[in-house]
C-alpha cells in the first residue's frame, strides 16, 4: 500500500471510488426541487428498508398490532441510490438528507422528526407504548437506544465500509473495526445473558433500534461477515434475534419500503394494512 500524505487543504475527488461514491458529497442542502407526496394518514414516512429505516416501520406495525389506530401511516419510498434524499422536500423534513424522515400530521401543525432514535421516542411517547415510564426502566431503555445510535456507525460506516465496500482492503482499518464490532457484540451478548430484552423483561424501542443492525449481523445478513466475525458464538444475541424475527409486526415492518431481495418481500409503498397482501412487487409485476 502506498503511503498517503494529506495535502494542506482537503479537496473533493469525485472519482475516489467505493460503493457510495455517486451519492457522497462534502456539502449539505438540496440538489434539486422536488415536493414530497402526502397521503391520507396522520403519519407520513419517507424512508427505505435499510436497518435505519426498518426500525421505524417495525414501530408503526407494532403500534398498529397493539390496536393504536392513530398510528396509521403512509410510507413513501426514498431511493437513496438515486439521490432522492437530496430533493428539496426531503431536505425540508431532514436537513441531514438521510432516511428515515417523518412528518407527524396528526395535530393542527405538522411536526417534522428526523433521526430514527428521535422518531422512535416521539412515537413511543405519543402512544404510551414500548418505552417504560418508571424512571429506572425508562433510563435503561433510553441507554440502549442511544447505545445503538453511537455504536452502529462503527459497524456500518467503519467495519462494513472497509470490509465490504471500500475499493481496496486495508488491513489496519478492517482489523480496527472488526475488533470494535466484536466488542459491541459481546456487550450485547452479556446484557442479553441477564435479561430477555435490552431494556429489561419487556420488548421496547431499544430492541427495535438495535435488532435491524445487530440481529442482521448475527445472522450473517450484512457485509457477508458472519463467519469472519464468528457471529454464531454470541448465543444470547442469537436467541434474542430469533425471538424478535418471529414477531408478525417485525415481519411486516421489514417489507415496507424494501426495494431489494425476493419480490414477494418488497412492499415499495405502504398506505393500508391490506397492501401486504395485494401490493408486494411480485403481485404488482404479475398484474402489469
Ligand atoms: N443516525 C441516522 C442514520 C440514518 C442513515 O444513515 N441513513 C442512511 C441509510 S441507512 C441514508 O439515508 N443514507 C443516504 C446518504 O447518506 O446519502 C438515523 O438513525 O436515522
Amino acid at each position: 500500500m502506498t503511503e498517503y500524505t494529506p495535502p494542506a487543504v482537503w479537496t473533493w475527488n469525485k472519482e475516489n471510488g467505493g460503493r457510495f461514491a455517486s451519492i457522497n458529497r462534502p456539502i449539505a442542502g438540496p440538489t434539486h426541487d422536488k415536493e414530497l407526496p402526502i397521503g391520507k394518514h396522520p403519519f407520513q414516512l419517507y424512508s427505505l428498508a435499510t436497518p435505519n429505516g426498518v426500525k421505524v416501520t417495525v414501530m408503526f406495525e407494532e403500534l398498529l398490532a397493539l390496536g393504536h389506530k392513530g398510528a396509521e401511516y403512509d410510507a413513501w419510498l426514498i431511493s437513496i441510490g438515486k439521490g432522492d434524499q437530496f430533493g428539496s422536500g426531503f431536505v425540508d423534513v431532514n436537513p441531514n438528507s438521510k432516511i428515515p424522515a417523518l412528518m407527524d400530521r396528526s395535530g393542527p401543525t405538522p411536526i417534522r422528526i428526523f433521526e430514527s432514535g428521535a422518531i422512535l421516542v416521539h412515537l413511543a411517547e405519543k402512544f404510551g407504548a414500548f418505552l417504560p415510564t418508571e424512571p429506572a426502566a425508562r433510563a435503561e431503555c433510553m441507554s440502549w437506544l442511544f447505545w445503538q445510535m453511537g455504536s452502529a456507525p462503527y459497524l456500518g460506516g467503519g467495519f462494513g465500509h472497509f470490509y465490504a465496500y471500500a475499493p481496496t482492503k486495508i488491513e489496519y482499518a478492517i482489523d480496527r473495526f472488526a475488533m470494535e464490532v466484536k466488542r459491541q457484540m459481546d456487550v450485547l451478548d452479556r446484557r442479553l445473558g441477564e435479561s430477555d430484552y435490552l431494556g429489561g423483561k419487556d420488548y421496547s424501542i431499544a430492541d427495535m433500534a438495535v435488532w435491524p443492525w445487530y440481529g442482521a449481523l448475527a445472522k450473517g445478513l450484512v457485509y457477508g461477515a458472519g463467519e469472519f466475525l464468528d457471529v454464531a458464538s454470541y448465543k444470547n444475541v442469537q436467541r434474542w434475534t430469533d425471538a424478535i424475527a418471529a414477531r408478525p409486526a417485525v415481519q411486516r415492518g421489514r417489507m415496507v419500503n424494501r426495494a431489494t431481495g425476493e419480490l414477494s418481500s418488497q412492499l415499495h409503498e405502504r398506505h393500508d394494512a391490506s397492501d401486504f397482501d395485494t401490493k408486494t412487487q411480485d403481485k404488482l409485476e404479475a398484474a402489469s
